[in-house]
C-alpha cells in the first residue's frame, strides 16, 4: 500500500492512527501542502479534490480519510476498530461524520487565528481560491478578532460537550471498545491540546472525561501515527501563541 499524506494534517493523522493500530506498513509520500504539492497535475489524477490523504492499494485509489479508515478496517479486520454491535457501529459512523460536518473547518479556523498566522504562508496563499483567501486573510490579519472565530469556537465547544456526554457513559465514544469514532476525533482534540486549550474540558465537570480519554488514546500504539510525525516548529508556534491567547479565548467563550 502507498499513502500520500502530510505530517501535520488531521485527515492524514486519522489514517496513520488506523495503520499504526493495525501495525500496517505503507510506502509514504509526504506532500508539502504549503508548496502546493497536492495541486500538482499528477496528484490531482489520484485525488481530484487536491487534498491529502490518498491511499493506493493494489492499484486501487481510495480517497477521503473516513472512507480510507473504514476501508482499512474492512480489509484488515485482525485488529478490529469497529464495534460488533450494530447500534454502536451506527454511533461510530455518526462520530465519523463530525469532521466533514464542520469540525475540520472550525479547527482550521482556530489554528489559523491562533498559530498559523505567525508562520510564513506566502507561497500557500497563492494557491487559495478567492473565497478561501478572503476568509483566511481575515484570520491572518485579525487573529481571534476575525468574524468567523467566535461562532466557530462555540461550535467546537459544543462538539466537546457531546464528547464529554458520551464519555460519561462509556470508556470510548461508541461504546466499550476503541473504534474509528475515537480515531476520527483524536487529531482535533490533540490540536486543541497543542494550542493549550485543554483547560476548556479540564475545567468543566461536563467535559472533564475528555482528559482521561485523551490520555488513554495517547497510550495506545496507534498514537504513533500522530506523535511520530509532529513538526517541532509547528508545535512550538501552537504552544507559544496558544498560551498567549488563553485569556482572549476565555473572553470569547464568556460572551
Ligand atoms: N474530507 C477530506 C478532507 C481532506 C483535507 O481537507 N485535507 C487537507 C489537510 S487535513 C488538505 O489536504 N489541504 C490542502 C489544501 O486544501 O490545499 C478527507 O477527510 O480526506
Amino acid at each position: 500500500m502507498e499513502l500520500y499524506h502530510n505530517n501535520m494534517s488531521a485527515c492524514s493523522q486519522k489514517v496513520r492512527v488506523v495503520l499504526a493500530e493495525k501495525n500496517l506498513k505503507v510506502v509514504e509520500h509526504h506532500l508539502n501542502l504549503g508548496a502546493g504539492d497536492s495541486h500538482q497535475p499528477d496528484y490531482l489524477k489520484l485525488n481530484p479534490n487536491g487534498v491529502v490523504p490518498t491511499l493506493i492499494d493494489d492499484d486501487q485509489v481510495i480517497i477521503e480519510s473516513s472512507v480510507i479508515c473504514e476501508y482499512l478496517d474492512d480489509t484488515h479486520p485482525e485488529v478490529p476498530l469497529s464495534p460488533e454491535d450494530a447500534v454502536q457501529r451506527a454511533h461510530m459512523r455518526v462520530w465519523m461524520l463530525a469532521p466533514d460536518a464542520g469540525l475540520h473547518g472550525w479547527i482550521s479556523t482556530l489554528s489559523f487565528a491562533i498559530a498559523w498566522r505567525h508562520q510564513d504562508r506566502s507561497e500557500q496563499i497563492k494557491l487559495w481560491s478567492t473565497e478561501v483567501k478572503a476568509a483566511r486573510m481575515d484570520l491572518i490579519e485579525n487573529g481571534l478578532m476575525a468574524a468567523a472565530v467566535k461562532p466557530q469556537l462555540k461550535k467546537v465547544v459544543q462538539t466537546l460537550g457531546k464528547m464529554g456526554k458520551a464519555l460519561q457513559h462509556s470508556s470510548w465514544l461508541a461504546g466499550s471498545t476503541y473504534s474509528l469514532a475515537d480515531v476520527a476525533l483524536l487529531p482535533y482534540v490533540v490540536r486543541l491540546n497543542d494550542m493549550q486549550m485543554s483547560w476548556i474540558w479540564e475545567e468543566s465537570d461536563k467535559m472533564e472525561a475528555i482528559a482521561d480519554w485523551l490520555a488513554r488514546s495517547q497510550e495506545r500504539s496507534g498514537y504513533a501515527g500522530i506523535a511520530d510525525y509532529l513538526e517541532p516548529n509547528s508545535i512550538e508556534v501552537m504552544r507559544n501563541f496558544g498560551l498567549q491567547e488563553r485569556r482572549a479565548i476565555a473572553d470569547l467563550l464568556g460572551d
